[in-house]
């Protein structure tokens, strides 16, 4: 298929309230959103990069940097035989993983709209609703995190991760599992603590976690196998898996025992069906996480998250745990715990033009 054509933006979308993490806070999401054209079909993807760099050292405006200046020149006109090797006209661009994803993940949904099928179904998935759970940021207070998540149970989410750091730990999961002993729980520390945090860290083991999320480094895979050899709760890498090599080396420092996949932060959907497949044939725990997405991204969760070796609930939630309106339609909602991909093809939604139009600060067409 000839690339014909493609539209780089940037909107704003503020979240419905603040989400922080130990890390930091966000409160509006600057989202850069692809729109690419090819064969009379269009496909449109998404940045997860975040507005600082408190999660990953990608950002917004270096995502766009990389865009405009060395993955989208070249592209237009170009001749590509599938999404998973869009970028072999600059396969010298190193990392920048959540700039390259944007581009794959807009080519994967023109290529399965152009073969008039849904997403899920061209990666191999069944289409049925996949389980999901839902991401609590810090709140004040004891108080408000176990009246939040109550909430959130009656919605039917499947699962509840709560976001940790130092003094806002062992007590505070010891009050949430007090009010709901039977919850799926499981704690995200976003590389807050050191090996220096040892004994608060073996005391999380007594709360019947599922799983702990990147306690340490968000570069430091031979701690978090010290840390997992003292631990019983197994731990669950996030910011340390930015490939399958990434993933292979954890493996065999056996650094945690489940992986949080998120597309973006891997470079795209061709490297998570790699990280998915060896997870699957390895025997390693593997969720689909988020990044705080729009309608758009979320799409993708939603059809990775429904492949076999998937053995947790994600943090795929509804559009209105994040959005006032999401810019999608139909948004994105729950039943009964689940999230079930549409029928129809590429990602299934169709992005709402006019109010993207709206929420646009600045655009590039190369
Ligand atoms: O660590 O998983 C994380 C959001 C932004 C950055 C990092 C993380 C998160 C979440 C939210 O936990 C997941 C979601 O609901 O999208
Ligand atoms: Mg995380």
């Amino acid at each position: 298929m000839k690339i014909d054509a493609i539209e780089l933006r940037e909107i704003h979308l503020p979240l419905i309230e603040p989400f922080e993490i130990s890390s930091g806070r966000w409160e509006v999401r600057r989202v850069l959103l692809l729109r690419v054209e090819g064969e009379g079909f269009e496909g449109w993807g998404e940045c997860v990069a975040a507005e600082d760099p408190s999660y990953s050292p990608e950002t917004t405006d270096t995502a766009w940097a990389i865009l405009v200046r060395h993955l989208l020149p070249g592209l237009v006109g170009r001749e590509i035989m599938g999404p998973e090797e869009v970028f072999r006209h600059a396969p010298w661009v190193r990392g920048n993983r959540m700039a390259r994803a944007a581009v794959e993940m807009a080519v994967w949904d023109l290529w399965a709209r152009s073969l008039d099928m849904p997403l899920w179904e061209l990666l191999g998935g069944s289409g049925e609703g996949v389980p999901v759970g839902v991401s609590v940021g810090l709140q004040d207070d004891d108080d408000a995190l176990v009246e939040r998540i109550g909430r959130y149970l009656e919605e039917g989410y499947r699962r509840i991760k709560v976001k940790i750091k130092p003094g806002r730990d062992v007590e505070m999961l010891r009050q949430v599992r007090a009010a709901y002993p039977e919850l799926p729980l499981m704690a995200d520390a976003n590389s807050a603590y050191s090996l220096a945090d040892l004994e608060r860290l073996k005391a999380l083991d007594e709360l019947d976690l599922l799983m702990i999320e990147q306690p340490l480094g968000h570069e430091d895979l031979l701690d978090h196998a010290r840390l997992q050899a003292e631990l019983e709760t197994p731990i669950c890498l996030d910011e340390s898996i930015r490939s399958l090599d990434d993933l292979r080396l954890a493996h065999h420092l056996d650094s945690g025992r489940i992986v949080n996949l998120k597309p973006g932060r891997v470079g795209g959907l061709a490297e998570s069906l790699r990280i998915q497949r060896y997870c699957l044939a390895e025997g390693l725990g593997l969720w689909c996480g988020g990044m705080l997405e729009t309608g758009i991204g979320r799409a993708f969760n939603v059809a990775l998250a429904g492949l076999p070796g998937f053995t947790h609930p994600g943090d795929i939630s509804a559009s209105r745990r994040y959005w006032e309106r999401d810019i999608v339609t139909p948004e994105w909602t729950l039943d009964e715990g689940t999230i079930a991909p549409h029928p129809g093809p590429g990602i299934g939604v169709e992005p709402d033009r006019v109010r993207i139009e709206e929420l646009t600060v600045r655009r590039h067409t190369p």
